[in-house]
């Protein structure tokens, strides 16, 4: 059976809705693949999750593709969670084409880019060695995130690196970087995001966002962002617990 990658749908512009991983719980991405997401986006930066953790969620998820965010550009932290099976990778914090270079250099395998080669989870343990090293380059998602001023000089360049497959809004983290922290709807936001926007869209780039809820990231799809990240775990439990309890008020 020939079946789509999860690269393969995101260049096709396949709308992808995920939600984030912040507990080191097995049962949580379990259940989250369970609910339906087409994708998991499992964050490594902001929150208590380790290797080990990491690789127990993606285990977990089953055939739901996970994106791993890792805590900053690091080699390393991308190269591990690549062998522990992720999808592919979500960069926090990149402000420059270099960086997004380095980003899909890290996650591609020579000669594309300088990927270690180890032999993992993601490689069957060896047992599918060359399969995984010969479809690695083709179907590691790369993702970066624009979410700092300091990229909306460099978005263009940024947009333009070979390999990159979307740029990812961090809206929170852009917020304050123009000094209007949690004030997502601030005009001097919006602008940021339409900078961004545009500059993604007159190439072949993909662009996703994180919202706390479906509202939020609406206005998103509606503009053609399609790697969509809605609520989190722990937003998603607490609602969920609040409005229980409300209903005995
Ligand atoms: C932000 O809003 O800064 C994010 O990184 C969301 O994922
Ligand atoms: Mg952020």
């Amino acid at each position: 059976m020939n079946v789509t990658s999860f690269r393969q749908k995101l260049k096709n512009g396949d709308r992808l809705i995920g939600t984030v991983i912040s507990m080191a719980t097995p049962q949580v991405s379990e259940l989250l693949a369970q609910a339906g997401f087409d994708w998991l986006f499992i964050d490594g930066e902001h929150a208590p999750l380790n290797d080990a953790d990491i690789q127990l969620l993606i285990q977990t998820a089953g055939q739901t593709p996970c994106l791993v965010r890792v805590p900053c550009l690091d080699e390393i932290a991308i190269k591990k969670a690549l062998d522990a099976g992720a999808t592919g990778i979500i960069v926090p914090q990149v402000n420059s084409a270099e960086q997004a270079r380095q980003a899909v250099s890290y996650a591609k395998y020579p000669p594309m880019g300088q990927r270690g080669v180890g032999i993992s989870r993601a490689h069957g343990y060896g047992f599918e060695f060359q399969d995984y090293l010969a479809r690695a380059n083709d179907e590691v998602v790369v993702v970066v995130q624009a979410e700092h001023a300091l990229a909306l000089d460099e978005i263009d360049a940024i947009a333009a690196t070979p390999g990159l497959d979307a740029v990812f809004i961090g809206p929170y983290d852009l917020s304050a970087s123009l000094g209007k922290m949690g004030q997502i709807e601030d005009p001097s936001v919006i602008d940021a995001v339409d900078r961004i926007t545009a500059a993604c869209q007159a190439g072949e780039l993909k662009l996703g966002v994180f919202g706390t809820n479906s509202e939020a990231v609406m206005p998103y799809i509606d503009r053609g962002y399609t790697l969509i990240a809605a609520a989190t775990d722990t937003l998603l439990l607490g609602q969920a617990a609040r409005d229980l309890m409300n209903k005995f008020k």
